[in-house]
């Protein structure tokens, strides 16, 4: 079933088995992650809204690795597994949509706020397309302490590309030449629009184009193919400045809490089940005899373990106190 990745990529000498374990470790604690937390929500534990990118991990852990941990990277509203891939305390990132005090944001973020500055991993707002201007003044800040090895990576969804906000950023970090990497996250839907009744060309690369931006596409499933194109990017963003990798995806989960999918049909859902990124990647592992079955399977057990106890430090931390109510608010 998954002949055409083993086609595509051949086994570079850079991909260490350190490497490949890290990516089927993190690919398997986003999606035990973000399972437990639909979980959650469906027994009223969850406050606010959350938003699951299920079939999409693998653009979150390729592209991030292939960063270095001192690159700002800013998420989107559905980044569970992006926090995770940065690197993110999952016990405080689970208290944290349970709304307690020890979450990372002390409870009061929730889901789609999720930030971890020690980590050099940054929240996104309910602002579609906000971000991408915030991440430029981040690369701005690089650009002028004359930081030589660190970029910004903002990742974004096709709806999001859309908005005005996305083509100023664009704009400004072409004509400043800031080290800023933009990684479009196209999973095709904007809520329940698909790209075609929302752009007349879905080409999102080209989006890239009136700003002398080069632009890169990518198989967002293929976890390594992911973290070529990033890898690659990193390096032509320090040399020269701002650079686009789209990566095509799909959301297997709904957008949102409620999503009845009456905009998509079950036919459709299930084949891009069929190409679940997870799977795809341990057929990859397994059909090389990187590792056995029984280390992939000690993985999956492992993350499940990890989630276990961050679902339990949760569900044991005290909720905020109405006495810290306007602490770090700023607006
Ligand atoms: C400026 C703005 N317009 C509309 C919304 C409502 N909204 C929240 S998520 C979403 C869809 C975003 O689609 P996309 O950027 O493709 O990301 P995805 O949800 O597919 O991951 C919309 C329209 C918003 N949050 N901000
Ligand atoms: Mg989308």
């Amino acid at each position: 079933m998954f002949n055409c990745l083993k086609e595509r990529i051949a086994l570079k000498p850079e991909y260490s088995k350190e490497l490949l374990a890290e990516m089927w470790k993190k690919l398997n604690l986003a999606r035990e992650f973000e399972t437990r937390v639909q979980w959650l929500f469906s027994m009223g534990l969850v406050h606010g809204t959350t938003h699951l990118g299920i079939g999409e991990e693998a653009t979150a852990v390729g592209s991030i690795l292939a960063l270095k941990p001192q690159d700002y990277v800013f998420g989107t509203h559905r980044g569970h597994s992006q926090a995770i891939a940065k690197g993110i305390d999952i016990d405080r990132m689970m208290a944290e949509i349970l709304a307690k005090e020890t979450g990372v944001c002390k409870g009061k973020g929730g889901s789609m706020h999720i930030a971890s500055p020690d980590i050099n991993y940054f929240a996104t707002s309910g602002i579609l397309g906000a971000s991408s201007v915030i991440a430029n003044g981040a690369a701005l800040t690089i650009k002028k302490r004359n930081e030589r090895d660190r970029i910004t990576a903002v990742f974004y969804g096709d709806g999001a590309s859309n908005e005005g906000a996305c083509f100023e950023a664009l704009n400004l970090a072409a004509l400043w030449k800031l080290p800023i990497l933009f990684v479009c996250i196209n999973n095709t839907y904007g809520m329940s629009t698909p790209i075609a009744k929302a752009m007349h060309d879905t080409d999102l690369s080209k989006r890239a184009y009136p700003f002398g931006i080069p632009s890169k596409t990518v198989d967002g499933n293929h976890v390594l193919e992911v973290y070529d194109a990033v890898s690659e990017a990193r390096e032509y963003v320090l040399e020269n400045g701002p650079m686009m990798v789209v990566e095509n995806t799909y959301r297997i989960s709904g957008h949102s809490k409620s999503d009845g999918n009456l905009y998509r049909s079950k036919e459709e859902i299930n084949a891009w089940k069929e190409k679940c990124p997870i799977k795809a990647f341990r057929s990859y592992l397994a059909e090389r005899r990187l590792f056995t079955e029984e280390e992939l399977d000690a993985a999956v057990k492992e993350a499940a373990a990890v989630i276990d106890h961050a679902v339990e430090y949760g569900k044991a931390s005290k909720n905020p106190s109405v006495d810290d109510v306007f602490d770090d608010v700023y607006a």
